[in-house]
């Protein structure tokens, strides 16, 4: 479980949709600069699909293999198990947990939570660690539920539950230290890291910012 926390600190998410750079670009900048574990989510009107999808799943898991990081599949189990990817994350609308965990034994498995009763849910069904947002305001998912600032992730803690957390939602290197001191173990980002000039450098910032909040 150190383990994981120490990979969940500074998280990068992308898919297509996201990036301003080729995606292979800025996966490499951005684990230069510290990026410690990697979710590929391949979502929107224009994501790929079929082959071209897998294609592009091999080059960055290629990518983290190469930088020792994990590579994490959203939602997609099946690419999950053929990629043999170090893990996945779902959401409340995916499959469930537990039918997850026994198709995946011993890979990470993430899921995004909303409430305490998903949490409990989600912890008794197997997860390894929660996704809680989001924590700002944020523009990426377009079906995101109400900003929750910090309180869930507070109140999770209160309730003695260990699970390694990170927050979502809005995330840079000016608010990544509150969430932290919260009682996350890390930050996931998508826009702080995939719309920005340079990656490595935002990447460095957070991380700065992640450590911060951890003291
Ligand atoms: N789930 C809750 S908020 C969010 C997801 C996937 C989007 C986070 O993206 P950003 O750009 O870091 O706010
Ligand atoms: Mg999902």
């Amino acid at each position: 479980m150190d383990r994981l926390r120490q990979q969940l600190k500074v998280y990068l998410i992308m898919g297509t949709a996201n990036s301003i750079f080729p995606l292979q670009q800025t996966l490499e900048e951005a684990i230069k600069g510290g990026v410690t574990m990697f979710q590929f989510r391949e979502k929107g009107a224009d994501a790929l699909i079929g082959e071209k999808k897998l294609q592009l799943a091999k080059e960055l898991q290629a990518i983290c293999q190469e930088h020792h990081i994990p590579f994490i599949v959203n939602d997609d189990i099946d690419l999950a198990i053929q990629l043999n990817a170090d893990g996945v994350h779902i959401g409340q609308d995916d499959e469930n947990v537990a039918v997850v965990r026994e198709k995946l034994p011993n890979k990470i498995i993430g899921v995004s939570t909303h409430t305490i009763e998903e949490v409990e849910a989600a912890i008794a069904d197997g997860a390894d660690y929660l996704g809680i947002g989001p924590v700002f305001p944020t523009k990426t998912k377009a079906d995101a539920k109400e900003v929750q600032g910090t309180k869930l992730i507070e109140d999770i803690r209160v309730k003695g539950f260990t699970i390694p957390i990170v927050g979502i939602g809005g995330i840079t290197d000016e608010n990544a230290s509150a969430v932290v001191r919260a009682g996350a173990d890390g930050v996931s980002v998508i826009t702080a890291i995939s719309h920005h000039q340079s990656p490595a450098m935002v990447a460095k910032q957070l991380s700065r910012s992640v450590e911060k909040g951890l003291k």
